[in-house]
């Protein structure tokens, strides 16, 4: 049994791991050649709890390596980025490259599983895109030339990804009810959780709906953060206080959202109807306006300051990750670089090594350790829920203005 993982993400190279775990041969595909020398070198190359221990077990093993190259499989699982384009419409076209690649390599037999996340219809695009370069195959099952296509959406949470990627209920959406079956009896090799079949475009609008979901419970805390302020009210005390109701269960504000998914997989719903997706897009607005307002607030502080030294903790865009994609945060800290007029910005970001290339054109901001930063600022900002950041000596704060964007140390 090989199966081949197309992208060796945040999703994907876990996705390769257990299954490698489980017993299955499997060669991982990226573009990136440093992510397939760390791969072959049992390394990871970035920050998920657990990850590198199987990794590396698995490589030494012999049933874990990584190409370049789609190379010839029973399975195909496609773990690709969708990110969106200006007009918010998905980008399909890193699936339709994965599409390209496997297409040459297929010989009928084989099961293709869509685990990006994506609008509706995309898994039938991928069969499309691949049944066009192999005019010999067929989508109907049954056949010596039968192709079987099934959308698997991941639901893993960073941070948590090598438990969540076993334990979790699975949807798992087939082009036909034979591909979902052949996408669950793979699956099952890995996951403990119920795993769930439906058709594949059910499967597509399940994924999006559930980050929909939580977008817009963010945003009813995030907008409640805007109210509050100016009613002299502690949001945090507020929505404890709410939520002690049996049926209430309210979010947490922060500075924005942010990640490759939350923040994006909403507008995938609102691009397929715009007409009806009115709450949908309503809280993907809120959500995208608190970094401007936190911005505001601290210049507003800054303002009253010479020379300020603010010093901004965290840059990812959640606790205790080094991913800093979409983050809200290093959006906030960039334009304060830019904004701050004769401050200077100290960053404070525990899990990376070197700024982002979007501070580079800035001599105002430099990456601070925390005690330094916080002994030198006159503001310290909150971003970030970092356990390093919770840890802080609070009577450190003491002469300091601050401005805790996650109420981590009300
Ligand atoms: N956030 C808040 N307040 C909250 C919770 C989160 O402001 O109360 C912010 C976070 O700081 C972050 C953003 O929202 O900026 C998203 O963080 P998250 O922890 O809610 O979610 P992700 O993006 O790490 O992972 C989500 C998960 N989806 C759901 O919980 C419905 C995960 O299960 C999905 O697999 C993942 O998206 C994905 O890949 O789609």
């Amino acid at each position: 049994d090989t199966v081949a993982v197309i992208g060796l993400g945040y999703i994907g190279l876990p996705t390769a791991a257990v299954l490698a775990q489980a017993g299955k041969k499997v060669i991982g595909v990226d573009v990136s050649q440093r992510t397939v020398d760390a791969v072959n070198a049992g390394t990871v190359p970035f920050v998920e709890e657990g990850l590198e221990t199987v990794v590396a077990g698995t490589v030494a093993q012999g049933k874990l390596t990584a190409q370049a190259q789609t190379p010839e499989a029973d399975a195909y699982i496609v773990s690709v980025p969708t990110p969106f384009l200006a007009d918010h419409e998905a980008d399909l076209s890193y699936i339709e490259a994965a599409a390209r690649g496997i297409a040459p390599t297929l010989s009928g037999g084989e099961l293709v599983v869509l685990e990006s996340t994506a609008p509706p219809g995309t898994t039938e695009h991928m069969a499309d895109v691949i049944l066009e370069a192999r005019p010999d195959l067929t989508r109907d099952p049954g056949l010596p030339t039968s192709l079987y296509f099934s959308h698997a959406p991941e639901r893993v949470l960073p941070g948590r990804i090598m438990i969540e990627m076993v334990e979790n209920d699975r949807i798992i959406g087939g082009l036909t009810p034979q591909a979902a079956e052949l996408n669950r009896d793979l699956y099952a090799s890995f996951c403990r959780g119920e795993l769930l079949l439906t058709d594949s475009r059910t499967a597509e609008m399940a994924k999006l709906t559930e980050n929909a979901f939580r977008d817009v419970n963010i945003a009813f805390a995030n907008e409640l953060s805007l109210i509050t302020q100016k009613q002299g009210i502690d949001v945090w005390e507020l929505i404890e206080l709410a939520n002690h109701h049996p049926r209430v269960n309210i979010l947490q504000p922060g500075p924005g959202v942010g990640g490759h998914c939350i923040a994006v997989d909403p507008w995938f719903i609102v691009s397929a109807d715009r007409e009806n997706s009115r709450l949908i897009a309503t809280a993907r607005a809120v959500n995208d306006s608190k970094p401007e307002a936190v911005l505001a607030k601290v210049l507003a502080r800054a303002d009253r300051l010479k020379n300020p030294t603010v010093a901004a903790l965290g840059l990812a865009f959640k606790a205790n990750i080094d991913d800093l994609r979409q983050s809200p945060s290093k959006n906030i800290a960039v334009a304060l670089t830019e904004r701050l007029g004769e401050g200077t910005v100290l960053v404070v970001e525990p899990n990376i090594d070197a700024l982002p290339p979007e501070f580079d054109r800035h001599d105002n901001v430099e990456l601070a350790e925390l005690d330094d930063a916080v002994e030198r600022a006159d503001i310290v900002l909150l971003l970030v829920d970092h356990d390093p950041f919770r840890a802080l000596d609070r009577d450190k704060l003491q002469e300091k203005v601050v401005i805790d964007t996650k109420g981590l140390w009300r």
